[in-house]
């Protein structure tokens, strides 16, 4: 029986799933006594720092986690479960942690892109059957803006290169600790995971296998999901944004079963968008839960779900906020939650008051659950103007002329799936949500959707020179050379595709080939 440790934030359900699916059970500590008597504890964290220790003080747990863990019996720590072992962080210094470790935890001050999110690999520092089975040179999967930098070196695991060299593991006789998330990482995760229920003893991977890890360009399959006209739920897909062939919902498959085939294919993440989200209340839209809890069993990649996050009033009148929603999908299975309309809403609203007043939905759920939770899908299109003093926006001179022969465009932020331009352009919005707490911008492109023409470059380039936070690049993938072109001309930290994928006109395996040689990819 295996003890899990869950303070209330964030996804643990994939912690359990992964552990189950290693034939274990999971007892989820409920009460001060489940740590005390613990013969195997785990404790995933994700979110704040701050949050989850002021959490493990209401609840009483800190003296008995303290306890457990000085008497060395077995325990797995991931990510803030890393974070939570060291006497402070630099997240919040108002708070003390475990203090178990020498040491704190400091915020990433790199010239790359803030969280550090996707696969990088680990330069094994010491040896541990936690690694049985694996060669060494494997990526994990990490999604985090701050890392644990311990006193004493004897206690470092692993490290990871991510601009700078950060300790990414760490072993103290029967404490384990990592910074990648195992129950994320695949058949290497999962391997990891084995080993820490078996409490492999001896090595088979010698120490410093890896010199200098690398971060991964990531894959995403991307799934919209929505009812057909005959009420099943589908993976559909869009030619700009428009789902139907011959008067019916365009029909690609089943979202759980697609979202496992591209698994085991190799994508680095699956996305799910509800995509009539906008007319149907999430929370009474149950299939997507259920969709997420069926993915989240054989899934072990980061699953992030969109459509529909807002605050939102019933027809009883009963309030809804977008934090209980988004809390129902991270308990169902999500990793990270991707925000579009609202995303819009919230920005107008901000240029016109200049106040973050901290209560919209980017700012909430971003404080509860960290910043690489909040994704922000954008769907902008492209407006041509003859002059950049035309409008007021970012406006960009393109190689691709409009239909005038214009040399200058813009791109117009949209809501309600593309049904409705704003004011507002694209570089904006991603500047803003940034500020308001997002983690990450997936950059559709309503132009290049569905077209297999090539990812729009032009767009990518100038959101990803205005933020700091990675951009995932979507719209318009039609071969594999469109991926690196992508990687190539942009800095794009991932490439997102759907129809390519779901037509089964090219493999995500065959990205993944045509890349190897060319860039870092798992
Ligand atoms: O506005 O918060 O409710 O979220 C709704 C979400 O649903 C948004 O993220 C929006 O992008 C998405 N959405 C709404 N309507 C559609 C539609 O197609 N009618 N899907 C839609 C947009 C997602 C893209 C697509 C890429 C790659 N499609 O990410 O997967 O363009 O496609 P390709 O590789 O085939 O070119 P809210």
């Amino acid at each position: 029986m295996i003890t899990l440790l869950d303070y209330g934030a964030g996804n643990v359900r994939s912690v359990i799933n992964a552990i189950e699916s290693l034939g274990e059970q999971v007892r989820v500590v409920s009460n001060i006594d489940d740590i005390i008597f613990a013969e195997k504890l785990v404790f995933p964290g994700v979110g704040n720092f701050g949050s989850m220790m002021r959490i493990l003080n209401q609840k009483n747990y800190f003296n008995a986690l303290k306890d457990y863990l000085l008497s060395d019996r077995p325990f797995l720590g991931i990510c803030l479960g890393l974070h939570a072992l060291f006497e402070r962080s630099e997240e919040d210094l108002d708070v003390k942690g475990l203090g178990l470790i020498p040491g704190s935890v400091k915020r990433f001050n790199v010239d790359l892109s803030v969280p550090h999110i996707g696969w990088n690999g680990i330069n094994i520092k010491k040896a541990s059957g936690i690694f049985n089975g694996l060669r060494g040179d494997e990526k994990f999967y990490f999604v985090h803006s701050f890392y644990v930098v311990p006193e004493q070196d004897s206690v470092v695991l692993t490290t990871t290169n991510y601009s700078t060299e950060f300790v990414s593991g760490i072993q103290m006789g029967n404490i384990t600790a990592t910074q990648f998330h195992p129950e994320k990482s695949g058949a290497a995760g999962i391997c990891v995971l084995q080993n820490f229920l078996e409490s492999a003893a001896c090595s088979t991977v010698p120490p410093n296998v890896t010199n200098k890890t690398k971060l991964a360009k990531r894959i995403i399959a991307c799934l919209d999901v929505r009812s057909n006209d005959r009420g099943d739920l589908v993976v559909t897909k869009g030619d700009q944004y428009d789902v139907r062939e011959d008067g019916d919902v365009r029909n690609l498959g089943k979202p759980v079963e697609l979202a496992g085939y591209y698994y085991q294919e190799g994508a680095d993440e699956i996305t799910f968008l509800n995509i009539t989200a906008f007319r149907d209340f999430p929370l009474t839209d149950m299939p997507m839960i259920d969709v997420l809890k069926q993915t989240s069993r054989n899934v072990f990649v980061p699953l992030t779900i969109g459509g529909g996050i807002r605050d939102y009033t019933d027809k009883n009148g009963r309030e809804y906020t977008a934090l209980e929603v988004v809390a129902e999908y991270f308990r169902s299975g999500a990793d990270k939650i991707s925000i579009g309309s609202d995303a819009v809403l919230i920005v107008e609203e901000y240029l016109r008051t200049g106040e973050m007043v901290g209560k919209s939905s980017i700012e909430q759920i971003s404080k509860v659950y960290g910043a690489q939770a909040v994704v922000i899908s954008i769907d902008p299109r492209r407006v041509y103007v003859s002059s950049p003093d035309d409008v007021d926006h970012h406006v960009i001179e393109t190689k691709i002329a409009g239909p005038n022969g214009e040399r200058y465009c813009w791109y117009q932020c949209t809501i309600k799936g593309g049904r409705e331009g704003r004011d507002l352009d694209a570089v904006t919005l991603a500047e803003v949500c940034e500020k308001l707490g997002a983690g990450e911008i997936l950059l559709n492109c309503i132009d290049k959707d569905g077209t297999n023409s090539g990812f729009d470059i032009e767009l990518i380039n100038s959101v990803w020179n205005a933020v700091t936070i990675p951009v995932i690049a979507s719209s318009g993938a039609g071969c594999v050379e469109h991926f690196y072109e992508v990687f190539e001309k942009t800095g794009a930290e991932s490439a997102l595709a759907a129809g390519i994928f779901h037509r089964k006109e090219v493999p995500i395996s065959d990205v993944k080939n045509y890349l190897s040689d060319k860039v870092e990819i798992r």
